[in-house]
């Protein structure tokens, strides 16, 4: 099945994450996101896949430079996920075309059932389906319309944004643009119900990976496919236990436990006596020192967390720096879910416990107290002693 895989957008939800890459390239376990989506794709059963890039397309190229079932086209101006699909449509044979979002995760198996049902929309089952475009499907599970974050649901099937089109959708794609400026993909797939049977098919698992917080449920699945595997250098002190994976060129220090799943990618080193657990990447030269504790967060490449220091349930961009003794709260006193600013709104990460989003190369003072759910753009500093309650260079 020929697939096309849209990857233009710049993911402005994802700030500060996003200010220096585009989202598909944010690293999900031992690769990218978008390679994560091409990957589990062309496990399912996909031909050629043709990626639509546009917002920092070169990075999005280099990540899956070496695939070769892969080709590229680029959206000049992100119109819409429809526009991206015209600026494929060049490139697709005459035959039935899959289209997947370059940020959204799917298992392989489902993908593989949605590839097989013909005119086909994965669905899924979700308990607040007005944040969603809304499936209403005859009994014989044809969708019969969508309707986009209604206020009041027909059913509580929602689009979980992979398609198979029949091979005269390629005509339907110069669709009216949207309430909000855009050419919606959502009017393609009406037209396709109207003209077609097209059968909802459900998703076991899907992750839209949006907003900040979704970087980590992202990782904690992918992290939890990977095997143990132990190729760089552990001391015979180290207690590392269930499935971690410590990549060649990497180095783990005496006295250091690391509780899986866990990745230590290359030129990474951990300790001496640190404490790593719960779905944690440790990622290319990334350092964690001296008795330092690092539990379920993401630490992109270069990334320093220095002695005595705290990090919990965070997302720590490149080159990030923590001064010895910066501790990160990631509970509320009140246990409520722990809330955090996206485009300007406070917004519920639906996470009891929540740590910090820092962008590349923040730098923060030793002793630092970061309170839960705080931003800090990229390159913020903070100062020695400092307690963080707001975020900071957004
Ligand atoms: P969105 O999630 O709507 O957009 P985004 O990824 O840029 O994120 P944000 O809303 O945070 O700014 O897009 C869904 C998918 O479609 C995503 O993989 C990007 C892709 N896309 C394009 O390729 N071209 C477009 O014009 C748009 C709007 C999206």
């Amino acid at each position: 099945m020929q697939t096309v895989v849209l990857a233009a957008g710049e993911g402005t939800r994802m700030r500060p994450l996003t200010d220096r890459r585009p989202k598909p390239t944010l690293p999900v376990a031992d690769r990218t996101l978008v390679e994560h989506v091409v990957d589990t794709a062309t496990a399912a059963g996909a031909s050629r896949i043709v990626v639509v890039v546009g917002y920092a397309a070169d990075a999005v190229r280099g990540a899956l430079g070496d695939r070769e079932a892969v080709e590229f086209v680029t959206q000049d101006r992100q119109r819409g996920t429809a526009d991206a699909v015209r600026a494929a449509r060049g490139e697709l044979d005459d035959a039935p075309f899959a289209v997947l979002n370059g940020d959204v995760l799917y298992d392989r198996g489902s993908l593989a059932a949605l590839y097989d049902a013909g005119p086909a929309v994965g669905a899924c089952r979700v308990d607040d389906p007005e944040n969603y475009g809304v499936l209403e499907t005859d009994a014989d599970g044809h969708v019969r319309s969508v309707v986009e974050k209604p206020a009041t649901p027909a059913s509580t099937l929602v689009n979980a944004g992979a398609y198979v089109f029949p091979t005269a959708a390629r005509n339907w794609l110069d669709v009216g643009e949207s309430d909000r400026g855009e050419y919606e993909l959502t009017d393609v797939l009406e037209r396709a119900c109207d003209a077609a049977d097209v059968r909802a098919v459900a998703v076991d698992r899907w992750l839209d990976v949006g907003r900040p917080w979704d970087l980590l449920a992202a990782n904690e699945w992918k992290l939890g496919e990977m095997e143990r595997r132990i190729d760089g250098d552990v001391h015979p002190d180290a207690d590392l236990r269930g499935s971690v994976v410590v990549e060649a060129g990497a180095t783990v220090d005496a006295g250091v436990v690391i509780e899986g799943p866990a990745l230590v990618r290359a030129g990474a080193s951990v300790g001496p006596n640190a404490y790593v657990r719960g779905a944690t990447v440790v990622g290319e030269g990334a350092s964690v020192g001296h008795a330092v504790e690092v539990k379920n967060s993401v630490l992109m490449a270069g990334a320093t967390v220095g002695h005595l220091s705290y990090v919990g349930d965070s997302v720590l961009g490149r080159d990030v720096n923590f001064g010895a003794g910066t501790t990160v709260a990631n509970l509320r006193h009140d246990d409520a879910a722990v809330r955090v600013r996206v485009k300007g709104e406070s917004t519920s990460t639906g996470r009891r416990k929540f740590g910090v989003v820092c962008g590349d190369a923040v730098k923060t003072g030793i002793d630092t107290a970061l309170n839960a759910g705080v931003v800090l753009g990229a390159g913020a500093r903070t100062d020695p002693g400092e307690t963080v309650r707001r975020d900071r260079g957004r």
